[in-house]
């Protein structure tokens, strides 16, 4: 199978190139990706001579129809993808989430091309902390901040499509991730690397935020299942029942790397900052028969610092640069302290 993989630089399009080099060797990638801040060409190097490798823009219409023409399957990754960033500045997101999907639409419109579409739980809001409700595919889109809302634009654009065109489309809505080769800006491996540095992790607010997390490669192979056996012009959510407090994801990476539970520090709270995500994942489970392998957090985390300890190489020149920027804004207001 030919397939376009847009966003095939960053954290989670690089995986899914892995991952499917790894379990589907037939598989023909062209990836498509501007190199951003976020996207780099080393995540892609140790299968390098195996995929096609365009650096280009979604937003550029001519590129993106000669590219679609040539392909069986497009899977979109490509996004401006960090909420704090999306707060400073939201003109890129509008541009490459909004005006990007768009233009990849109207390209499988035209060559009748097979497409998925990956977005965010973000789309639907926050929960509250005591709560037990979880996101569903049907509930409502409530997003809170620049980068959500133009998930969510991208995602009603989807379905528009495949309403109105009739494109073959599918949506897959999934939680946080975290894995290798993402970027250091993001929440785990910040802390991570931070650590690795000598300096004290740093938790937005109370740390009380609950994400829920799943492994990069769980959300990739329920891609791939979604792909392979989901119904076209259906949402499917994917989550690994991964709840936890941003508190307690610091607390474990220090006791994981042998350092004091309690050596953080506070700071300011990001604005609008979500209380807590969390996903049923049933349809996804049920009809397709999807279930993730990193069932145990610390089990993925212990390998995920590994890997940050051992590539120390591909951080690196990102390290700097991101903590420059949280430094322009960020306060310290505590320390963390033994309950
Ligand atoms: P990322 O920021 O690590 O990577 C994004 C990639 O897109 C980069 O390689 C960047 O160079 C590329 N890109 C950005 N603008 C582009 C443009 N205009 N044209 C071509 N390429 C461009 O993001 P990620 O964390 O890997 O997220 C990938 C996708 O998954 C996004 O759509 C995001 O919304 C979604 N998602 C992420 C998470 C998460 O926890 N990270 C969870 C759910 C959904
Ligand atoms: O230094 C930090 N300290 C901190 O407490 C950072 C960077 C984050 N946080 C908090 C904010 C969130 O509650 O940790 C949590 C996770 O933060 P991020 O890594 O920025 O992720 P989040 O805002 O939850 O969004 C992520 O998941 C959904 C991805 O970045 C999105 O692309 C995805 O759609």
């Amino acid at each position: 199978m030919r397939m376009l993989v847009t966003g095939g630089a960053g954290f989670i399009g690089a995986n899914f190139v892995h991952r499917t080099l790894a379990t589907r060797p037939d598989a023909r990638i062209t990836v498509l990706d501007a190199l951003t801040y976020a996207g780099t060409r080393a995540s892609l190097a140790p299968v390098a001579d195996r995929i096609t490798f365009v650096h280009g823009d979604i937003c550029d219409a001519d590129l993106v129809n000669r590219l679609v023409a040539e392909t069986d399957l497009v899977v979109h990754f490509a996004a401006e993808s960090h909420n704090d960033n999306s707060l400073a500045d939201p003109w890129p997101f509008v541009r490459t989430n909004v005006v990007g999907t768009t233009t990849l639409l109207q390209a499988v419109r035209t060559h009748d091309v097979r497409y998925h579409h990956i977005s965010t739980d973000e789309v639907y809001g926050d929960l509250e902390l005591d709560d037990p409700a979880r996101f569903t595919e049907t509930t409502p889109y409530n997003p809170s901040s620049p980068y959500s809302s133009t998930k969510a634009s991208s995602d009603l654009l989807v379905r528009a499509w495949a309403r109105s065109f009739g494109i073959r489309a599918t949506i897959s809505n999934c939680s946080n991730n975290y894995g290798p080769y993402q970027h250091v800006e993001k929440f785990i491996p910040r802390q991570i690397t931070n650590v690795l540095t000598g300096v004290r992790p740093r938790l937005y607010g109370t740390g009380a935020n609950v994400r829920d997390w799943i492994h990069v490669d769980d959300h990739n192979d329920a891609v791939w299942t979604i792909v392979e056996r989901g119904e076209l012009g259906q949402t499917y959510l994917i989550g690994a029942d991964g709840e936890a407090n941003n508190r307690t994801v610091v607390e474990t990476i220090l006791e994981l790397c042998g350092k004091d539970p309690n050596d953080f520090d506070f700071v300011t709270d990001r604005p609008g900052h979500d209380l807590r995500y969390a996903i049923d994942s049933t349809r996804l489970r049920t009809e397709l028969g999807w279930t993730p392998t990193y069932s145990d957090f610390r089990a993925g985390l212990t390998a995920t610092i590994d890997w940050y300890r051992t590539n120390e190489n591909w951080w690196r020149p990102q390290k700097d640069a991101t903590e420059a920027v949280y430094a322009g804004t960020e306060r310290v207001t505590g320390a963390g302290s033994r309950h």
